[in-house]
């Protein structure tokens, strides 16, 4: 009959603990969707062309992945697959544009070239 009252002052102060510790959570959880919604990989696939020459030479990518080709010449460019442009081909980069090309989805070696400048050459590898 004693124990009672103690009992529940216990009980109202362990809640009071637990409730502050879910705001302190509730309020940290709520940034992280926030900087995990933007993938980190997606920018790492870029082929910069500059000086008639594409940078880098070769790139190895993902099956599908997307490839983001800019053109820092003042001239137009293209970058294409040598063997079959309908594979995948920017068609033209124009100065200081930026387009991309999917990879494709079959793992390989694909050798690609400007179409307008046919000696301009690199390689895109799908793994
Ligand atoms: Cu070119």
């Amino acid at each position: 009959m004693t124990m009672r009252g103690p009992r529940w002052i216990l009980v109202s102060a362990g809640m009071t603990a637990v409730m502050t510790l879910a705001a302190c959570g509730g309020s940290s959880g709520a940034a992280a969707p926030a900087s995990s919604g933007t993938s980190p990989g997606s920018t790492a696939n870029t082929i910069v062309i500059k000086s008639f020459m594409f940078h880098p030479a070769s790139l190895t990518v993902s099956p599908g992945a997307t490839v983001m080709v800019h053109n820092e010449d003042s001239v137009t460019h293209t970058l294409s697959d040598k063997a079959d442009p309908k594979l995948f081909s920017t068609g033209d980069v124009s100065p200081n544009q930026t387009k991309t090309i999917k990879a494709p989805s079959k793992a390989g070696s694909y050798p690609f070239i400007c179409q307008i400048h046919q000696y301009m050459a690199g390689t895109l590898v799908v793994r």
